[in-house]
């Protein structure tokens, strides 16, 4: 039949025709597209005791509409990353029941009983002591197994051969990568900002780094990624009394370097410090940066053991960490700097009374970041930077 656009109404159908459905009645389907890409419908059975999401990609950017087209292919990529979490760390993702390559569309848990961390946060709720450690440990867990430790390395070239996704690292090539430093149509910001946007565009040492970011995301193919893993891919809550945290969204996914996930939840953690900042609402904002690191490397370290390759050896593994470490710190700077002088705003910052404040006090942050990367050697250093004493 071939590729089709799924409305609102089609849904009941499709989900009967692909076997999600096989009920009395029809699902009740309200569409909740809320990301800048696809679209997300909820189908729930009458009585409420059945639910199923369904996102499917279009061939454009959903925000953007057709005049910015994109391969609807992520999806491929979003399913082959839910695949290898999967193996190793399923309670951290949704539950994928099925894929429809020819459509482009998952079929997935209902996750509408969690919130997105981003929007709890910025209604003013603290993470707690389990969010920011899950995430770490989710990075370390996907990463380890999807790297050359985790996989023998047939395998390994397999997988980054069939994760190769230049559509949507292009994206990030782009609009993280190089589009804030330079004039483009993409670039958008409060003219309270317009003299540190010129600043950064004219700072030659800012680009330099940037570009050397740039250059290690583009050849650095050290795990499979999420790819795109800020506080609006993260959904937390409760189930049965015990906490819940699930990574969702990883259709940015490809084998890159593992700091790029790493860096990407830092800046968003910081960005969201700064607006509780600017409302007087600082929680446990502050260790959150810090635990994530901490459960990452513990996680990392704890599979170490289990690597494929024992050529490479404990000495080799802090060497790697350090190096996981500083550009998992670099990109967090670059993340920062996009969502402000970039594309793509955070609502943490543009929901503020007056985002000035707030934004060029993550500016300056994101730019020391990546400026001062080699020299920030611990979670204790960053704090430094956040808040100089
Ligand atoms: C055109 S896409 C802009 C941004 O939305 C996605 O969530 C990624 O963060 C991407 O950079
Ligand atoms: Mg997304």
């Amino acid at each position: 039949m071939g590729y089709r656009i799924l409305e609102t109404d089609d849904i009941p159908a499709y989900l009967r025709e692909r076997g999600h459905w096989d009920g009395a009645t029809d699902p009740e389907v309200r569409e909740v597209s809320d990301g800048n890409m696809n679209r997300v419908f909820l189908a729930s059975s009458t009585d409420g005791t059945r639910s199923l999401a369904v996102k499917q990609a279009l061939p454009w950017v959903r925000v953007a509409g057709p005049s910015w087209p994109m391969n609807p292919d992520r999806a491929d990529a979003e399913a082959r990353a839910y695949e290898q979490v999967a193996k190793v760390a399923p309670d951290k993702i949704p539950a994928i029941h099925g894929y429809d390559p020819e459509n482009y569309a998952l079929v997935m848990e209902d996750m509408s009983d969690l919130e997105v961390l981003r929007t709890l946060l910025n209604e003013g709720a603290a993470y707690g002591p389990d969010t920011s450690a899950r995430i770490g440990e989710f990075v370390a867990q996907f990463s380890f197994a999807t790297s050359d430790f985790g996989m023998e390395s047939a395998d390994r070239k397999a997988l980054i051969s069939a994760s190769v996704s230049p559509e949507l690292c292009k994206i990030t090539e782009d609009v993280v990568l190089s589009e804030p430093y330079i004039e483009h149509e993409h670039n958008h910001w409060h003219e309270g900002l317009d003299d540190l946007a010129a600043e950064f565009r004219a700072d030659a040492r800012l680009r330099t780094e940037v570009a050397d970011l740039r250059h290690t995301f583009m050849t650095s193919a050290q795990a499979l990624l999420h790819g795109d893993l800020h506080t609006g891919s993260v959904m937390v809550g409760e189930r049965e009394g015990a906490p819940v945290v699930r990574v969702f969204d990883p259709e940015f996914s490809f084998v890159g370097p593992i700091g790029y996930d790493l860096g990407l939840y830092w800046a968003n953690v910081l960005v969201s410090e700064e607006r509780a900042r600017a409302l007087g609402a600082l929680t446990d904002h502050a260790d959150q940066l810090r635990l994530s690191w901490e459960a990452f490397e513990t996680e990392f370290r704890r599979l170490w053991p289990t690597r494929v390759d024992t050529f490479f050896d404990d000495a080799y593994l802090d060497r790697f960490l350090r190096r996981v470490w500083t550009e998992s710190i670099g990109y967090a700077g670059t993340e920062i700097i996009r969502r402000i002088i970039g594309f793509a705003h955070l609502t943490d910052l543009t929901t503020l009374e007056d985002p000035v404040p707030a934004s060029r006090r993550a500016l300056l942050l994101g730019r020391e970041l990546v400026v001062s990367r080699e020299e920030l050697k611990n979670p204790k250093d960053v704090r430094a930077v956040v808040q100089p004493t």
